[in-house]
């Protein structure tokens, strides 16, 4: 599969979502691909980022998600941005559900799904081409939440990719990381790229904690956001 297609190691910004190359996975991968024509609505899945081992204001979170929702969901052309979460009992999908409804967002471009991220095509027909991931400081696998699930299911390609680009992340950052066609998560869920995001830290168990400064945390996590989407845009380009 590497040796079909030659631009698997080109950057970012040059990696298009084209039918070339979607035709060949398909061909091997037997993935989401076929069933979903990347180029006409390609989906971004993002966890609240911060909201649950970064201990922050889920309140304040789900406001940041949909004023950064509403900048962005027409700056970026067709694609859908779905926020995502484990459980029908979340407190952020909820929030932000109650908070959205109160906007004029098209429900075509932005809603909620409810499933693990590394799982959506496999059960349950959402293909997501592009993730977000909650990362940490040092962009390591592990560490529990979505980032373990991550980088799991994309297998060691994905570590090493992220390895190969950059050590660490700033908070209010993002890295976007195309995915190996190796990886598992490629094969499987059709996912392409995943964006490491570094969200603003509450927890005085982990670095860089913020100690409950919600001025400075806020305008990181609206940072945070910000680049989410503008590096969905730029990969739409
Ligand atoms: N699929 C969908 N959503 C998920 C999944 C999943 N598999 N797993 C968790 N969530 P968190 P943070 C939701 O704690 O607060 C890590 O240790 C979860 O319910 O993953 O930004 C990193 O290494 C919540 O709504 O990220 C960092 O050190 C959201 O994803 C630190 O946690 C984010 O929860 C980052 O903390």
């Amino acid at each position: 599969l590497r040796k079909k297609i030659p631009d698997l190691n080109i950057p970012i910004a040059d990696r298009k979502w084209s039918k070339e190359i979607e035709g060949q996975a398909d061909k091997s991968s037997g993935s989401c691909h076929n069933q979903v024509s990347l180029d006409d609505t390609p989906t971004l899945a993002f966890p609240s980022i911060s909201t649950s081992d970064f201990q922050f204001n889920h309140d304040k979170a789900a406001d940041i998600i949909v004023q950064k929702v509403t900048e962005y969901s027409n700056k970026v052309g067709n694609a859908r941005l779905v926020l995502v979460d484990l459980t029908h009992k979340s407190k952020i999908l909820s929030l932000v559900k109650s908070k959205v409804a109160e906007k004029n967002i098209d429900t075509q471009k932005f809603f909620t799904h409810v499933g693990d991220i590394t799982h959506f095509y496999s059960t349950g027909g959402l293909c997501c081409n592009v993730i977000a991931n909650a990362a940490n400081l040092r962009l390591k696998p592990g560490g529990g939440g979505v980032n373990a699930s991550i980088f799991d299911a994309a297998g060691p390609e994905l570590e090493s990719a992220t390895k190969d680009k950059i050590r660490t992340l700033s908070p209010g950052n993002v890295v976007v990381i195309p995915l190996p066609l190796s990886s598992p998560l490629f094969i499987r869920e059709g996912v392409t790229h995943v964006i490491h995001v570094l969200g603003p830290n509450m927890n005085p168990q982990r670095p860089n904690c913020l100690n409950n400064d919600y001025e400075k945390g806020c305008k990181v996590l609206q940072d945070a956001y910000a680049s989410l989407f503008e590096g969905l845009h730029q990969l739409l380009r």
